[in-house]
């Protein structure tokens, strides 16, 4: 059986325990995890202390980010053996992991890379009272060791967002990745090492969260700062564990999205719009839409062509190129997610599809699968429609009124991303600008330009992270006054 190992200075190491890496499409094992015990986080904190004091924080920024380019080009030669690890350990379809996780791994790199080489700093001439004048500008420091915790929907794209733009600052890392999804942080440790980067920059320790490698790595001393992506509850977890220390953090945590869809739409390019953002990733992207409004003259007419897509949408074994979804992430989560299915029925919804678990007949029995589902008729106040379900599933509702869809879709403790569905671009505009998140998609979803802000308000985060927001997360700014 293979091992999944810790990487530490520049070296593979053993824990004290070892966890099973479980394949969610059949149940089978792939792999045995190296726990990191408290004594194999020590080191590799150590490790990323000792390489940030040597040379890594120093090195001129142009050799640091040609480096970062060797990490992408290494992600791109090896692209098939990290598709194949993130398909067996998230289950996600091989066509996904092939589009989508892979090269954005090796993008972020390459992004991270050019535009710390462009960055600038704010300068300001300051008048002084005596009629003189002084210099003020900011200089860009490394933020230390960076701790880095991040879940197991997009295990890669997730880790390497936040591990490119702390390098490309000349911080070091620590990176532990979701229990559920380990292999493919070891693979990138691979590439580190072909790349060239030092020994100390980039270690990953596996494990758990609490009472585990996630919670030694939060509550470490020697950690300057934690990027965290996960569920918000973890979120507050991990800010009670760094509050005795004030630890700065960056955090983009769940969703509970909305689609706003008005009735003068591109009707066929909104239902596969809607329908991708509803069921990619078997819903378990945190961006994805769970709430959907309608314009009523419109409602009947667009659930059906939803229900068509769902039905349509092929679940089967995710190396197989003709599969659309895969399975959920692991038997407590299909757990999780059918019982907010069970949930729904007894809140009162009407079942448009889907509501149970598939039957294959075959090996993917075993798997983690659920039928794409859609629900309508659920009241504002119901569970389905304010909890985040993290599966193929959403609620459709109609609405009669602009203010109304704005109200409705407003109507959540969370503010990640929402997405407006019309032809008529002032509208578009209008509403974007009244929606309560981080992110407003017009007439597209999940389509990403890497220099943006990203992030969310309320229990969907804190700060943003992309562009100048990364690097100014991942760096100590110290502000110079000369007088002149
Ligand atoms: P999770 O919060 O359960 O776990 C995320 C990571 O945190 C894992 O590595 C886990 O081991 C670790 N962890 C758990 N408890 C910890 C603790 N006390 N201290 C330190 N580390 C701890 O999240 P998940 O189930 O892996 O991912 C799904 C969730 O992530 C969903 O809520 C989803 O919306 C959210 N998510 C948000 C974004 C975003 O950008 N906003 C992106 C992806 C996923
Ligand atoms: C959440 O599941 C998706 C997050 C996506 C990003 O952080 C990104 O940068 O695209």
């Amino acid at each position: 059986m293979k091992s999944i190992l810790n990487y530490i200075d520049g070296e593979f190491v053993r824990g004290k325990r070892e966890f099973a890496d479980v394949n969610p499409a059949d149940g089978s094992e792939i792999a045995q995890v190296e726990e990191a015990d408290q004594d194999v986080v020590d080191r590799a904190v150590a490790s990323a202390r000792r390489a940030l004091h040597a040379d890594w924080g120093r090195i001129p920024v142009r050799e640091r980010a040609a480096l970062l380019h060797k990490i992408a080009d290494g992600i791109e030669r090896r692209f098939d053996c990290f598709v194949k690890a993130e398909v067996a350990d998230t289950g996600k379809p091989v066509t996904l992991a092939s589009r989508l996780d892979v090269p954005r791994a090796a993008a972020n790199f390459r992004v991270f890379a050019d535009l710390i080489k462009l960055a600038g700093v704010e300068s300001f001439q300051t008048e002084t009272p005596d009629g003189k004048a002084a210099l003020n500008y900011a200089e860009r420091k490394p933020l230390g060791v960076i701790g880095i915790i991040t879940p197991w929907n997009l295990p890669l794209l997730l880790l390497t967002w936040k591990v490119a733009p702390a390098l490309a600052c000349g911080n070091t890392v620590v990176a532990k990745p979701s229990e559920e999804t380990p292999a493919t942080a070891t693979l990138l440790a691979e590439v580190m090492q072909e790349a060239g980067i030092p020994n100390g920059v980039y270690n990953v320790v596996h494990g758990f969260g609490p009472g585990s490698a996630g919670e030694f790595l939060t509550q470490h001393p020697d950690v300057n700062a934690v990027t965290f992506t996960g569920e918000s509850r973890t979120g507050a977890a991990i800010m009670r564990t760094v509050a005795s220390s004030v630890k700065p953090v960056s955090f983009e945590l769940g969703g509970k999205n909305a689609a706003i869809v008005f009735a003068d739409c591109d009707f066929e390019e909104t239902v596969n719009g809607v329908s991708e953002a509803v069921f990619m990733n078997t819903g378990q992207v945190c961006l994805c839409a769970e709430r959907v409004y309608v314009e009523r003259p419109i409602f009947e007419r667009f659930v059906d062509g939803l229900k068509k897509k769902a039905e349509g949408l092929r679940l089967g074994a995710p190396t197989d190129t003709a599969t659309d979804l895969g399975p959920l992430i692991s038997a407590q989560h299909r757990d999780k997610v059918l019982s907010y299915y069970q949930l729904a029925r007894d809140e009162g919804a009407a079942v448009v599809t889907g509501g149970g678990a598939p039957k294959f007949g075959n090996r993917l029995d075993q798997g983690f699968y659920v039928q794409p589902t859609i629900y309508t008729g659920l009241p504002e106040s119901a569970r389905c429609v304010k909890e985040e379900i993290f599966g193929p599933v959403c609620h459709v509702a109609p609405f009669d009124s602009e203010e109304e869809a704005v109200a409705l879709a407003n109507d959540t403790k969370y503010g990640l991303a929402a997405s407006i569905w019309t032809t008529n671009l002032k509208r578009g505009h209008r509403v974007a600008h009244k929606m309560n998140v981080g992110i407003t998609w017009v007439n597209c979803w999940f389509l990403r330009d890497l220099r943006t802000p990203f992030g969310g308000v309320g229990l969907s985060g804190i700060g943003r992270e992309g562009g100048i927001h990364s690097l100014n997360f991942y760096s100590e700014l110290n502000n110079i006054c000369v007088r002149l």
